[in-house]
């Protein structure tokens, strides 16, 4: 089997797995396109439309990461052509630590720490316990699921949320648009963790938003565009003291790098970094993507993505 590989380390990633299918003819996007041609399959993260569009005669799709929104909205997509897109791959462990990180932050008042800190104001807020900061977390794939696992373990409880009816343990798992309501209802704090599909998008609006207690806080490993920004900064307001929205950890947004105009950079209750929630460990994730080549190359492809659901 021939394999086009494409990513920012390509070459990286082309003899890591060789090594794990010697069988196969791998080679990057840097190839001519004569070579390219000969390509049976495509492993790549966020191609560009100019490759995509090239007369190439794909079998199958392997997507280098976990969400497909950058592959299923690129006008050169073949149609018609499975894809396949990494699971959990590691990736979940480093993303339940960055919601970790934003729950312990707004817990434990680290954000009102670092204000008191400008100001050289010595002054103890009440703690309040895990236990009563229950935290909604939106998305229950392969990635909501294990991060909600680790956050119910550390003492928070968690409800968690999909389209459809699911089952987890230790989890209060709504589903619908009335179980949506009632989860951002109750929670202190609200994880995202859905995938981007025309379903999603600014499912965070202005009614989703004031929908949340007061003094709520919002954590983003997700995707950008389930977050109305208008709505969300009108529900932080303006300045150091707090508005209806306490604050918001963000890792992901519509547009990436985040423009040097966006006014997110200098809010004071926002926090911005740049989509890290979740590196993708090279290990496993090419082992996932051996299994998947190898898959499409018997003819059995594992779980395909459904472009019209959008993941
Ligand atoms: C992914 C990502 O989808 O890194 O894997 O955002």
């Amino acid at each position: 089997m021939k394999v086009l590989v494409h990513i920012d380390d390509a070459e990286r990633w082309q003899e890591a797995l060789a090594e794990r299918l010697p069988e196969a003819d791998i080679f990057t996007s840097a190839a001519p396109a004569e070579r390219r041609r000969e390509a049976d399959y495509l492993a790549a993260w966020k191609p560009p439309e100019s490759l995509l569009s090239e007369p190439l005669a794909l079998k199958g799709i392997v997507n280098l990461g976990a969400g497909v929104d950058a592959l299923l909205n690129n006008p050169g997509l073949p149609a018609g052509v499975p894809i396949v897109k990494l699971r959990d791959a590691g990736m979940a462990e480093p993303i339940g630590d960055y919601v970790r990180y934003g729950l312990l932050h707004f817990q434990r008042d680290f954000d009102r720490y670092r204000r008191q800190q400008h100001v050289r104001q010595w002054h103890e807020h009440a703690p309040v316990d895990k236990a009563d900061w229950p935290v909604g977390v939106l998305g229950l794939g392969a990635i909501g699921a294990r991060v909600a696992a680790m956050i119910a373990t550390d003492g928070f409880p968690v409800h968690g949320w999909s389209r459809s009816p699911k089952s987890l343990e230790g989890i209060t798992c709504h589903h619908g648009d009335d179980g949506l309501a009632a989860l951002l209802g109750r929670v202190k704090s609200l994880v995202l963790l859905l995938p981007d599909t025309p379903a999603t998008r600014h499912i965070i609006d202005a009614e989703a938003l004031a929908r949340l207690p007061e003094g709520a806080s919002l954590i983003n490993p997700g995707r950008g565009t389930l977050i109305d920004e208008a709505a969300l900064l009108d529900a932080l307001g303006e300045g150091e003291a707090e508005g209806r929205l306490r604050g918001a950890l963000l890792d992901a947004f519509p547009a990436e790098p985040l423009p040097a105009a966006s006014p997110l950079w200098g809010h004071p209750r926002v926090w911005v970094t740049p989509h890290m929630a979740g590196p993708t460990p090279l290990g496993a994730a090419l082992d996932q993507v051996a299994e998947a080549l190898r898959a499409f190359a018997a003819g059995e492809p594992q779980a395909t993505v459904d472009p019209d659901a959008g993941y």
